[in-house]
């Protein structure tokens, strides 16, 4: 028995005792709600479109931004000069080449003492790493940001995006060993929309009507107006919800339909989204695109991470003003009930015009042909031959070896990042991974590479699997809630419950990740490597990051000159190094 699994019974009474420990947090000033209309993120222009694709060239780095109308303008980070970050506009089987510039300043904005590192086994990253995944990608491992392959300020590194899937809403964001929650936080965020043709003749509400709803969580506590983050590794929650940048924003909408992307992309806050007197949510699509047909949800239920392509038609409401409202409480165990802190309990607002809205309610198609999303499979009625393997993967609250600055830390399958891969999936196989949650709380569940399908819940007896008995159920399997029964790349894993998930591994061999999408678990320690290998037995790629020194492998990442401001000399030297790198990256 791991020694892991032994502490694991003493999780209940020592996450209260490492929340009684953590500091204090600040409050955040009394912002005055709805005083600033909601803004659109912009879209990234292609530095260039050729017949391999679209070409952008993005910098990463200081900005200016303002969260509220009281609050002076701060510098924070952003993509491309702006928080949060422009947005990826792309279209399916058309590629996207990114090259991704650093100017992260030498010292972090945000604390990053190098004590966060104990237990770790390895060096604190310089403050200005930085390095970008593409969140929900079906995607080479060496563009995917692996944790590891980051760069500092001055270097860049092109990234290419096939676009070889379905459409779906993803996001792109900061994926720094050790780091991520600091640059996610300090605005290392933005939208990835991937659409295809046939989308197009669905009607969906588009263009002004259509917009992508970013809600993040800060403390804005000092008149200063910086966001404020502890040094800590406990799951961080703010008191003030961001939309798309800004304060308690509101949004002027006409009395007809539109396509909201939600996407929760706080650091650890769960959302449960409410419109009480408002309109109804359909639900049109989960993290990895369209569902076949509408989905009608009450309450949107949102992990750190997950995505809801949702239509409110605001047909019949002229002149009203609606609140979304959240009622998810922190910690969050996924039971109904709780609330929220009274400052997250009204997220925006929306102001129905008077003026001209649509003669009738919107009548939502059905997405069939554009989905062709499969019918969900059931764990016991699998065909046979199509799961080569079935992964038992518990997450666990341990002590932190040696630490003084974190009691405690979750970790997936008792074992910490650097520890050797037990993820090892074939490429092209299919797998049922059982997540086994011995913790208190809900953690969010990513895996890179792919989409999955959510198969079912099922309570289990925590004490005998903590004695290494087989798992004792207790209680029927529940199916996934009808709007979680699509493709999906983070599922929330509930205490108590074995979570499992139907998963195939197309396509690609080498080193990803799977981790907890509550930043600061991911950070320490709660991520591990998914390694999909050759079916011919022969070594997958190394992980990419071999300029940090912890790894080798073919990988170039370029210096610039000193005084690079992004606006890019030399970009057109790119493309020889890209032709360079497609070669290299697909001769497995
Ligand atoms: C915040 O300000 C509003 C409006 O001025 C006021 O009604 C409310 O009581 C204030 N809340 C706190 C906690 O001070
Ligand atoms: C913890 O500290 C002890 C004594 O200094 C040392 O022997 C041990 O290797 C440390 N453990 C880890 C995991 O760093
Ligand atoms: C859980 O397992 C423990 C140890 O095997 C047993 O004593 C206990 O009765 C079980 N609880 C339930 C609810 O079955
Ligand atoms: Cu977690």
């Amino acid at each position: 028995m791991k020694p892991a699994r032994i502490l694991a019974i003493l999780s209940v009474g020592m996450l209260f005792c490492a929340m009684c420990a953590m500091a204090q947090l600040p409050t955040s000033l009394n912002l005055t709600r709805w005083a600033q209309p909601l803004p659109k993120p912009h879209v990234f222009e292609p530095v260039k479109q050729t017949c391999d694709g679209d070409h952008y060239d993005i910098t990463m780095g200081v900005v200016k931004h303002q969260f509220h109308p009281s609050l002076p303008v701060v510098d924070i980070y952003g993509y491309g000069g702006t928080y949060p970050g422009g947005t990826f506009e792309a279209v399916v089987n058309r590629p996207v080449h990114v090259t991704w510039r650093n100017s992260l300043p030498e010292k972090h904005i945000l604390p990053t003492e190098p004590l966060e590192m104990e237990g770790m086994h390895m060096e604190n990253p310089p403050d200005s790493a930085g390095v970008v995944h593409l969140h929900g990608a079906l995607i080479d491992p060496k563009d995917d940001g692996f944790s590891m392959d980051w760069i500092t300020r001055g270097q860049k590194i092109q990234y290419h995006y096939t676009n070889e899937q379905l459409p779906l809403t993803m996001w792109y964001h900061d994926h720094v060993m050790t780091r991520t929650r600091v640059n996610v936080y300090a605005g290392l965020a933005g939208f990835y929309l991937l659409r295809d043709e046939d989308e197009h003749e669905l009607g969906l509400p588009k263009g002004r009507y259509e917009m992508p709803l970013i809600i993040q969580d800060k403390i804005l506590p000092s008149t200063d107006g910086m966001p404020f983050y502890p040094f800590e590794w406990g799951a961080f929650d703010g008191d003030v919800p961001v939309v798309n940048g800004k304060a308690y924003p509101y949004f002027e909408v006409k009395a007809r339909a539109y396509r909201f992307r939600f996407l929760n992309g706080c650091n650890s806050r769960f959302l449960r989204l409410t419109l009480p007197d408002g309109p109804t949510f359909w639900q049109i699509g989960s993290d990895g695109g369209f569902f076949n047909e509408p989905v009608r949800v009450k309450q949107l239920t949102m992990g750190p991470a997950e995505r809801a392509d949702v239509i409110i038609d605001f047909y019949g409401y002229e002149g009203e003003t609606i609140t979304l409202r959240n009622s998810a409480p922190v910690p969050f165990n996924g039971l109904p009930g709780g609330d929220a802190v009274e400052g997250f309990r009204e997220v925006m607002q929306f102001r129905v015009r008077q003026d001209k809205g649509a003669k009738r309610p919107y009548c939502i198609p059905s997405l069939r042909g554009v989905a062709h999303l499969p019918p969900l499979p059931k764990l016991d009625d699998l065909p046979d031959g199509l799961v080569e393997k079935v992964r038992d993967l518990p997450m666990e609250l341990v002590r932190t070896p040696n630490s003084t600055t974190a009691a405690v830390m979750f970790l997936l399958n008792g074992l910490q990042f650097h520890d050797e891969p037990t993820e090892t999936p074939l490429v092209d196989s299919t797998e049922v991974w059982n997540l086994i949650n011995l913790t208190p709380l809900t953690h969010p569940i990513h895996l890179h590479l792919v989409q999955f399908r959510v198969l079912q819940r099922r309570a289990f007896n925590i004490t005998s699997f903590v004695k290494g008995e087989e798992p004792q159920y207790l209680g029927e399997p529940r199916l996934p809630d009808l709007n979680e029964q699509g493709w999906k790349d983070t599922v929330r894993s509930n205490p108590g419950d074995v979570t499992t998930i139907l998963v195939n591994f197309p396509k690609y061999v080498g080193w990803f990740v799977w981790h907890c999408h509550m930043l600061e678990h991911e950070d320490h320690d709660m991520m591990r490597p998914l390694v999909v290998l050759p079916r011919d037995g022969s070594p997958p790629p190394p992980p990419p990051g071999g300029h940090n020194g912890h790894y080798t492998d073919g990988h170039t990442h370029e210096d610039e000159e000193e005084d690079d401001h992004g606006e890019d000399d030399g970009h057109d030297d790119d493309d020889g190094d890209h032709e360079e790198e497609e070669e290299e990256g697909h001769a497995h």
